[in-house]
């Protein structure tokens, strides 16, 4: 959906309207503007660094920001956002923990004239009228990029590669789309083999846990996939404590790029990161003061990206906040 001035304006609560249903000039809506901002949880250092990115971003755009933390709990999420339509706040955005449940929460948003954005990850909700606007990665090219660079590290050597993928958590889009660009990708030119995948819920710990099963079920492991730089340094101790050498055998690609993960790559830990940028603060406070205001937004905004290997993972270090 893409809407107009006036379109906005009747979406807008406390904003009085003229009998032609476009914003009435001489009433025009008193700041501040409130966010109701629902996040998933504090699982990792890119959930972290996306949380810092959208409480500096509402304060320095002097927006009314009422954060709750979802605690990785969809039921909760649900109850959060409910909560922010009690509240009347002028707009509603949200991560979401898993794409399902969100159509009853959103047609009462609707109902109340609160315009929705999604932030990082997507729902699973047809009627795309919902949400006005979603700003995040495209997750599946980052599947794609992880698999080039894998497989582009063995041409010109014969036989195939043993890969094993480490996933987030369950119902997320990051974990479905990571997914299907990989294979997408693997399946195209046969070299790499996805024997095997365990599930790390994005965190450190879960990603060691499943890289001990991944370890004990499967022979010859050549590279791992791990969905987020959390669950991969997690690998790593449990790839160190089985005497192997991660980065080298098993080679290992890990998504987000935080400094931790950098500094594991220029370690030689880790072989590759596929950057995905949590610093979302700032277009979403663009696209919530223009909604207040009246303005257009686009449907989909996309955060940035970019590969890093040992020798590059140095310079991006620098001057990195999260
Ligand atoms: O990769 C992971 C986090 O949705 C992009 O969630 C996000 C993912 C990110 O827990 O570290």
């Amino acid at each position: 959906m893409t809407l107009t001035a006036a379109g906005v304006g009747s979406l807008l609560a406390g904003c009085a309207e003229d009998e032609a249903g476009g914003i009435d000039l001489k009433n025009p809506p008193k700041g501040p503007i409130s966010l109701g901002f629902s996040q998933v949880g504090a699982e990792g250092g890119w959930r972290q660094a996306n949380t810092n990115s959208i409480k500096k971003a509402a304060e320095r755009n002097r927006i009314d920001l009422n954060f709750k933390d979802a605690g990785g709990d969809p039921k909760k999420q649900i109850a959060d956002v409910h909560s922010f339509i009690d509240a009347r706040v002028n707009v509603i955005a949200f991560a979401p923990v898993v794409e399902t449940g969100w159509g009853e929460v959103l047609r009462r948003a609707r109902d109340a004239a609160i315009p929705v954005v999604l932030t990082d990850r997507l729902i699973d909700e047809k009627d795309t009228s919902l949400w006005v606007s979603s700003i995040g990665a495209e997750f599946a090219s980052e599947g794609n990029l992880a698999a080039i660079y894998l497989e582009n590290d063995y041409a010109g050597t014969t036989g195939t590669v043993n890969v094993v993928e480490i996933l987030g958590a369950t119902g997320a889009t990051p974990t479905k789309l990571r997914a299907e660009g990989f294979a997408a990708t693997a399946a195209k030119t046969r070299r790499l083999n996805i024997i095997d995948k365990a599930t790390g819920d994005w965190t450190k710990d879960g990603g060691r846990a499943a890289m001990r099963k991944l370890l004990d079920r499967n022979k010859r492991i050549d590279a791992v996939f791990a969905q987020n730089d959390d669950m991969g340094l997690g690998a790593v101790i449990a790839l160190e404590e089985a005497g192997k050498k991660p980065g080298t055998a098993p080679k290992i690609v890990t998504v987000d790029g935080t400094k931790a993960a950098l500094q594991g790559l220029a370690d030689g830990k880790l072989t590759y990161v596929i950057e995905c940028s949590p610093e979302i603060g700032e277009p979403l406070m663009s696209v919530v003061v223009d909604l207040f205001h009246g303005g257009r937004v686009p449907k989909r905004i996309e955060s940035d990206k970019a590969v890093f290997d040992p020798q590059t993972a140095a310079d991006a270090m620098t001057g990195r906040t999260y």
